[in-house]
């Protein structure tokens, strides 16, 4: 049988190795007559500091049915793993991808979790999704189990602007208002609604940083899997690491960058955590 796993370009993930195939379905960011393709190819860096300068009004557009389509192939067995329902497209587009897909080919399965999150926290489920199918389970069970990890993942961000959040809709603008201010970071989470919840506002990075593991603390971190991706601020994330490293020096902590999608919206400096709970 063949087996994949596919997650949309917002996971920051592009390889992962382990018994399924693996793909990124990417999103796409769009300034004026400039669009950046999240795959790959992307030169992240180089798109931030172009959306930099750029004054006009800029955007972004998840994958359509046909691009999930595409990255389904010819697989038999296939989980998708998607940004939360609430603030994109993505997941239904996979939704109806899956569909079509099972009315074409009657014995092959597509199964669509919404993570209701984005992310590192993606990247766990996408981890834990491989492991399982290692297991020798069935694959309706992989995909069962993985979407039953979700109450265990959890995600956080530190921002230190959230004028694109705000500019395309994804939050208020009185949220964004909490932002802004030269050295202030705005701490928070994924709700249970998949939306943005603001729960601190910090002043300076080293109290985001504390700020960010007493609060992964409090929802019953105690050391074990975290991915913490930033946009251009790798000194923060290698900080946060080593804070979370002097209380749980087990802890097993990748620190890697966002892609376009959520460096677009997580904008320089920001930070975006997933982590397991307990
Ligand atoms: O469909 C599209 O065009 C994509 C829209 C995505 C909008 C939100 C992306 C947020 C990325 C911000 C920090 C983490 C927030 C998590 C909330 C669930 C990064």
């Amino acid at each position: 049988m063949g087996y994949k796993i596919i997650v949309d370009s917002s996971a920051n993930l592009q390889v992962l190795p382990g018994p399924a195939e693996f793909a990124s379905v990417p999103l796409k960011i769009i300034a004026g007559d400039r669009e950046f393709v999240d795959d790959r190819d992307l030169d992240v860096e180089q798109m931030v500091e172009s959306l930099r300068t750029y004054k006009g009004k800029s955007g972004t557009a998840c994958p359509g049915v046909a691009d999930w389509l595409e990255a389904f192939g010819d697989a038999e067995g296939i989980l998708c793993i998607t940004i939360t329902s609430n603030l994109s497209g993505s997941w239904n587009a996979a939704r109806l991808a899956k569909e079509d897909y099972e009315s074409q080919y009657p014995d092959r399965q597509v199964f669509v979790i919404d993570t209701l999150s984005t992310g590192g926290e993606m990247q766990l489920l996408a981890r834990k999704a491989q492991e399982l199918l290692g297991t020798g389970i069935a694959f309706g069970d992989v995909c069962r189990h993985t979407e039953a990890y979700l109450q265990k993942t959890g995600l956080m961000f530190s921002l230190e602007s959230l004028r694109n959040l705000a500019n395309n809709g994804r939050v208020s603008p009185v949220t964004a208002k909490l932002a802004g201010v030269l050295g202030i970071r705005v701490v928070g989470k994924a709700s249970d609604r998949g939306t943005l919840e603001p729960t601190d506002k910090c002043r300076g990075e080293r109290k985001a940083l504390q700020t960010l593991l007493s609060r992964m603390k409090e929802q019953g971190y105690q050391g074990g899997r975290m991915v913490i991706d930033h946009c251009m601020n790798e000194t923060a994330a290698l900080q946060l690491k080593g804070l979370v490293t002097q209380d749980f020096p087990n802890a097993d902590i990748a620190v890697g960058q966002t892609r376009g999608l959520c460096s677009f919206y997580a904008e320089q400096g920001g930070m975006i955590i997933g982590y397991e709970k307990g």
